[in-house]
């Protein structure tokens, strides 16, 4: 299922019909976490995730302030960025959020266009259009911030042939783990504070001129204990979608004022990743160390022949081997998707990755919220943090 979605799968075609999109996005371009050790960090990705060593930064070529190692895997181009020195602004954002995502880049034909489009629509700046030159030609990127600190970095490569940015060298490197089959960026969530959904949801709408395509709500969204709200934002071709949480009343601490909490204030709280087989790419990530949410119980999997039936979809999967696994499966109209969640990559609990595979369906997996929120809350149990 690796086929790129067109807009017409969305049904957004309608939704944009006749309307010019004033921000044509191609797709993420990279994603910047701030950390803080590049340099470890990097060997996680590559020996736990499967990422290729891509592109580097550092003292050997110039960079004196900071350090970047750039990480690939299929179209997924991840950047993990430390300070040199305590002057730098990078520590500051390491010191209140802990290691998290800064930038989620996206990749333009204009990027002075993007930059003036969003601005004069109320965008903050947090870098006006730079040039960037080398012997491979030039880059143009400017940034504007989105929710708490984390910036949309817009990225025009039509004139670059370069290896990622001018700044970077070729990474070569000698430890070279096999990839994992993780294929490209599904979609990034986000979580914001408490009755501030909205606001974000129309911050996409007049700023980015991105719809609001499913909502699900507290009703839908809950446990015995907690409940959240979430709605999904999609750009014009569908390539990117950003849903966006946040809390609401329950009787307990939900996970996302834990996240709230722990990364103090509002951030990026997971990515997810596709694949086309989830049962080799999970069976691989365990593998290699990488930490899942507990299995849902017994009675989750009996449901699930049932879900399947009520669509009329025939699961391609062995339901024992995805039990066995702890990945999730959902149904709808369209098709299935089967989905699971790391456990927090950093010690503050708040950055997770999801691996999904659609196998026709394009919604989030609501079908699982619960079992999914009950593992979470599992997790906030032992950490005295529900
Ligand atoms: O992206 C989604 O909507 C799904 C489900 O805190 C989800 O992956 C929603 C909220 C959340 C964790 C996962
Ligand atoms: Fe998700």
């Amino acid at each position: 299922m690796s086929k790129e979605i067109k807009s017409v799968d969305y049904g957004l075609e309608k939704i944009f019909d006749g309307a010019q999109d004033f921000l044509p996005l191609l797709g993420t371009d990279y994603v910047e976490f701030y950390v803080g050790n590049a340099k470890q960090a990097a060997h996680f990705y590559k020996t736990a995730f499967g990422f290729q060593s891509y592109a580097y930064k550092g003292l050997e070529t110039g960079s004196k302030e900071s350090v970047s190692y750039v990480l690939k895997q299929d179209k997924i181009r991840l950047v993990l960025t430390t300070p040199l020195n305590s002057k730098s602004p990078i520590n500051d954002h390491i010191v209140k959020h802990g290691d998290g995502v800064k930038v989620v880049a996206l990749w333009v034909e204009d990027a002075r266009k993007s930059y003036e489009e969003t601005t004069k629509r109320g965008a903050k700046s947090f870098m006006e259009p730079t040039v960037e030159k080398d012997e491979f030609g030039e880059i143009v990127r400017a940034g504007i911030y989105t929710y708490g600190e984390t910036v949309h970095m817009f990225v025009e490569r039509k004139n670059y042939n370069g290896q990622f940015l001018p700044g970077f060298e070729k990474w070569e490197s000698d430890y070279n783990p096999e990839p994992v089959g993780l294929k490209y960026i599904d979609h990034m969530v986000g979580n914001v504070g408490w009755g501030e959904m909205n606001t974000w949801v129309k911050w996409y709408e007049d700023v980015m001129g991105f719809v609001n395509f499913l909502s699900f709500d507290d009703k839908q969204i809950h446990t015995e204990y907690s409940a959240l709200m979430s709605k999904v934002m999609s750009n014009g071709n569908g390539r990117i979608k950003f849903p966006i949480n946040e809390p609401a009343e329950g009787i307990k601490r939900s996970q996302i004022e834990e996240y709230l909490d722990f990364y103090e204030g509002p951030g990026v709280q997971h990515i997810a990743v596709a694949t086309d087989d989830i049962i080799t790419t999970v069976s691989q990530l365990k593998a290699r160390g990488v930490e899942f949410l507990s299995t849902p119980p017994e009675e989750y999997y009996k449901a699930v022949p049932g879900r399947l039936e009520e669509f009329s979809h025939e699961l391609r999967e062995d339901i024992e081997t995805l039990r066995g696994l702890g990945i999730m499966i959902d149904a709808d109209d369209e098709g299935y998707l089967l989905q699971i969640f790391t456990k927090p990559v950093e010690d503050r609990p708040t950055l997770f990755f999801e691996i999904i595979q659609r196998m026709g369906a394009r919604g989030f997996g609501a079908g699982n919220f619960k079992a999914l929120f009950e593992s979470i809350e599992r997790e906030q149990a032992k950490r005295g943090t529900l």
